[in-house]
């Protein structure tokens, strides 16, 4: 019987409330998902932090082999001259990461803001929470989302949202004025051109995670956010060291992506090291969205339909659950709660023995 690879983000033991302890206990899981948070973007990950890291997951009896995420510097994203310089320091990264087992690396490549929310604490009818995304919540004005997000947090850091780098807000939009879908494409060409060969040869995956929500905001462009844009991002090297993080979740936002057909599209060609797998409940027409339990009976997607798509197409890359609820009184970060993620596990990896058994 093929077993999922499968893992749980964990963000460290300074600022996560889930220890490695619990992770180990949850049936099935044997990967922690993490990464160094105190690197500031751009700046190469020092060794002897990655090691040391390493250690302590595998101490703990779990494995580390997916990194979440090494962001990209905006320089990059920009396309400044600078770029060149924090490209070395992300090649250097690599090396770093290789030597210390790693396999993938789960990046974005979205300009100012990561994932976004207008409520990171929706109340729901039985009494837990979840985050949610209401288009007419949206602020026109960038500074008081991030405001909205960091009230919103209730004191947790959330993933790609460095207060460091968002610090000059202004100043980095105006610095992504010239940049349009077709540029932020050719800087990511840029990039991949410039990484691949180390990724080749230190046997690195790196799998790009989609646009969350998959759409422009604040007259950013957004590169990944359906199969087309898949298919672009695929074509601008040609490895399969250039592949992407399924979200299910986030691509899933938008109603006309089919999930199982893009599985079914990108995981023979060998391009997907990374699913993340989670559902979501939208709530009208204009595709206002809340984030579920992980059954399908429990919001908009088919996750039956999902996981047979993987199974079908072999899957054999790394999974975990994604964003869950805040239940049983649990307040944790946004999103990352250990109960409702450790219910997801649970159920895909059901999904997944009895497709294995049919
Ligand atoms: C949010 C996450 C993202 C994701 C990055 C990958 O919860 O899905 O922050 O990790 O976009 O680079």
């Amino acid at each position: 019987m093929s077993q999922l690879k499968m893992g749980f983000r964990w963000f460290g033991s300074k600022d996560d409330d889930i220890s490695l302890s619990q992770i180990r206990q949850i049936p099935g899981t044997k990967q922690v998902v993490g990464a160094l948070f105190d690197v500031p973007v751009g700046a190469v990950w020092p060794q002897a932090e990655i090691d040391a890291l390493k250690k302590e997951v595998t101490d703990a009896g779990l494995k580390l082999e997916v990194i979440e995420s090494v962001n990209i510097h905006d320089d990059i994203k920009i396309g400044l001259p600078s770029r060149d310089k924090y490209i070395a320091n992300y090649i250097q990264t690599i090396k770093n990461l290789s030597k210390a087992g790693i396999k993938v690396i789960c990046y974005n490549f979205m300009p100012v803001f990561d994932w976004l929310r207008t409520d990171l604490h929706h109340q729901l009818a039985d009494g837990s929470n979840a985050m949610m995304y209401e288009q007419s919540k949206l602020p026109h004005d960038p500074e008081a989302l991030m405001d909205q997000m960091k009230t919103g947090s209730r004191g947790f850091s959330l993933p790609g949202w460095e207060p460091e780098r968002l610090a000059a807000l202004k100043d980095l939009f105006a610095a992504y004025k010239d940049v349009n879908e077709e540029k932020l494409v050719a800087n990511c060409k840029y990039f991949l051109d410039a990484i691949m060969p180390t990724c080749e040869k230190y046997d690195v995956r790196m799998a790009m995670h989609p646009d969350d929500p998959p759409k422009p905001l604040f007259g950013l462009p957004r590169i990944y956010k359906n199969v087309e844009d898949m298919r672009r991002i695929e074509g601008l090297h040609e490895s399969r060291y250039n592949g992407f993080t399924i979200c299910t979740g986030s691509l899933g936002e938008n109603p006309v992506n089919d999930l199982p057909a893009i599985i079914r599209e990108f995981v023979p060609k060998d391009r997907v090291p990374f699913m993340h797998v989670r559902n979501i409940k939208f709530v009208n027409k204009q595709g206002d969205f809340h984030e579920s339990a992980h059954p399908s009976s429990e919001g908009s997607l088919d996750m039956f339909e999902i996981m047979k798509a993987l199974h079908d197409t072999n899957y054999d890359g790394y999974i975990r659950p994604d964003h869950g609820r805040n239940i049983w009184n649990e307040d944790g970060r946004p999103g990352y709660g250990l109960y409702d993620r450790a219910l997801g596990i649970t159920y895909l990896t059901g999904l997944w023995e009895a497709l294995e058994k049919m």
